[in-house]
């Protein structure tokens, strides 16, 4: 997350060096600032790892117009959220509808003038900012500040057709906390409420690889996400997750599984040449493998 306007980069995209070095001098001291001189160019910087914030798009240029970039931006999801501005001196009132019409955020017209273009930027990035920090917070937990269940089901999907495609081991475990009523109905709300913090980030600070993903799946149950992670893998993760739980070593006086707050845990491995049936089936074999581990006992993991 970008924690102020200043760390926010725009992609000037103009043909003309002058024009480009003109508003990069405006907006230098406010933004990062990031150059294209043609269309393709623009195309490949915002689909790359370094995704500009803002666009300040020319129109006429060699090549691909600017028109035509925009439309391709607007086309997909991974560029589709970047606010693109027209700067241009195409300034018929077609034109202008033509931008607007084709997903810009604004139209300014060369010449301009250098106030102007610094309020609407400023306008629109702070707009941009806001957005992405609502996106941020759709996808968190309230409670554990882990991701939520939302974040989870997008993620799966995603992760577990890469896997699919790239024929690499995906594993999932499904996590359900032991006699969690009591621990609530005795100690209180509040306390359970702290109880499923202290769980989460447990949880979320045992997980190995940048890649790996804890979410909140529901009251008390957790779930996580292992990409390019076999059986054997994801049954070393299940022990470490649930010791990490044990060892927080959370009273509950009321759990018959043992003294303390403790896990149940049902793994699922999807096979290495499994189709998208077998995907949506995984969560299912997760959780019927949890529903053993309650049977066998609790405070265990099952396959
Ligand atoms: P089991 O070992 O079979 O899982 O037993 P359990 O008591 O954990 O299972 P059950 O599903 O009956 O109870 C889940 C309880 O979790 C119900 C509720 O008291 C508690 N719970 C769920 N969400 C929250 C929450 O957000 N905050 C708090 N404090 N408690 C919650
Ligand atoms: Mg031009
Ligand atoms: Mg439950
Ligand atoms: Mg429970």
């Amino acid at each position: 997350m970008k924690a102020n306007e200043k760390e926010s980069t725009i992609l000037i995209v103009d043909d003309e060096p002058t024009n480009v070095q003109a508003l990069a001098k405006l907006l230098k001291n406010d933004y990062r600032i990031q150059v294209a001189n043609n269309g393709e160019k623009a195309l490949a910087i915002a689909r790359g790892s370094k995704q500009p914030d803002l666009i300040l798009l020319d129109i006429q240029m060699e090549g691909m117009d600017g028109y035509e970039v925009c439309r391709q931006l607007k086309e997909v999801p991974l560029t589709n959220t970047i606010p693109v501005i027209f700067v241009t001196g195409q300034n018929t009132v077609s034109d202008e509808e033509k931008g607007f019409k084709l997903g810009a955020v604004d139209y300014i017209s060369k010449p301009f003038y250098p106030t102007i273009v610094r309020a609407r930027v400023g306008t629109h990035m702070s707009l941009k900012l806001k957005t992405d920090l609502l996106e941020q917070i759709a996808m968190l937990d309230g409670l554990t500040g882990i991701p939520n269940r939302r974040y989870f089901d997008e993620r799966f999907q995603k992760e577990g057709r890469r896997a699919l495609r790239d024929k690499l081991p995906f594993s999932v475990i499904m996590m359900d906390i032991d006699h969690f009523k009591g621990f609530n109905d005795n100690y209180g709300h509040g306390a359970g409420d702290n109880c499923l913090q202290k769980v989460a980030r447990a949880l979320a600070n045992t997980l190995l690889r940048p890649a790996d993903i804890i979410a909140r799946y529901g009251g008390e149950e957790f779930v996580a996400l292992l990409p390019n992670t076999n059986s054997e893998g994801a049954g070393k993760m299940a022990e470490d997750l649930r010791s990490a739980v044990e060892s927080l070593a959370v009273i509950n006086e009321y759990s018959s599984a043992a003294r303390v707050v403790t896990l149940s845990l049902g793994v699922a491995t999807l096979d290495t040449d499994g189709d998208e049936t077998m995907l949506s089936e995984l969560l299912k074999q997760a959780d019927d493998a949890l529903y053993k581990a309650k049977e066998g006992g609790r405070n265990r993991f099952v396959f």
